[in-house]
């Protein structure tokens, strides 16, 4: 772990090894933003109303698109791609991967999803080694020319993790092999060496709750940035029951840019 302050999202995205990091830093810049939405809903009516209606506040948008009850490839994914050209934000299905290159390869690029089409930004984690990656980055050269990334899974936000010390230091070395494509972590911390250039995506992230019940810790916006997070993951604090999606996407998209900005300082 690096306690140096990274470098404005501006120079970074004249810098960074990976053209979809590149594009994420411009889109930051430009909106003014380091929030990504998780849509955690059942129902493709509603995923789609919160992404046209948060849109303009967030730089991604993260999915589980195996929760929603009606998915179709045509009615959900067709216009969430439209969404993303409309409103300026990239797509990160929260797909976790776990598996041997070769399976990872057929589950990116195949079955009804179709995860590697249309989703900018993907996951894994690095228990399998080095093959995942492999496997993953293989299905993205096959499938498109757009730029992809994948973001290893190198902390998790819930209690009682296994992904600390030796084995988030091991997820970090495994990502410097393909930085192209490997651009950064899932995680609560800056990781990587002062000369790296690694995006840190951080869920977890809540300014009201502790925790869920089942395990899920919520740190503060300004406690997650100033350790070293780009970008915060925000799910229930702004979706949940009885919220306002508007007012409170406002309120985190501020909250994070100001404690980027002081970070800065
Ligand atoms: P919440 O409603 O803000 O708690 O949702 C958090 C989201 O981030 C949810 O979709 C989880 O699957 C996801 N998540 C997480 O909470 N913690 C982790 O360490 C990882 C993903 Br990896």
């Amino acid at each position: 772990m690096s306690n140096i302050t990274p470098k404005s999202y501006e120079s970074r995205m004249a810098t960074h090894p990976s053209p979809l990091a590149r594009r994420l830093f411009k889109i930051m810049v430009e909106k003014q933003t380091n929030l990504c939405v998780s849509l955690d809903v059942y129902s493709k009516a509603e995923l789609l109303q919160l992404v046209d209606t948060l849109g303009p506040y967030v730089c991604v948008f993260k999915t589980h698109v195996d929760i929603v009850d009606d998915f179709s490839y045509e009615s959900v994914v067709e216009p969430l791609v439209a969404l993303s050209k409309k409103h300026n934000f990239l797509i990160f299905e929260d797909r976790k991967f776990a598996d041997i290159g070769s399976t990872v390869k057929s589950q990116y690029t195949s079955g009804i999803y179709k995860i590697v089409r249309w989703s900018h930004i993907t996951n894994a984690h690095a228990l399998p080694g080095p093959g995942i990656i492999d496997g993953l980055y293989a299905g993205a050269k096959e499938v498109t020319d757009d730029e992809r990334g994948l973001l290893l899974l190198a902390e998790m936000s819930s209690k009682g993790s296994l992904a600390t010390g030796e084995y988030t230091d091991k997820t970090v070395a495994l990502a410097r092999g393909n930085t192209e494509f490997t651009f950064g972590f899932i995680a609560q911390n800056r990781l990587g060496e002062p000369d790296e250039d690694f995006v840190i995506m951080t869920p977890g992230v809540g300014l009201d709750a502790k925790s869920d019940g089942l395990g899920q810790q919520y740190r503060t916006v300004d406690e997650a940035v100033s350790g070293g997070s780009d970008i915060v993951i925000v799910g229930r604090g702004i979706i949940g029951k009885g919220r306002d999606p508007i007012a409170e996407a406002k309120r985190y998209r501020d909250a994070g840019w100001a404690s980027y900005l002081a970070r800065l300082k």
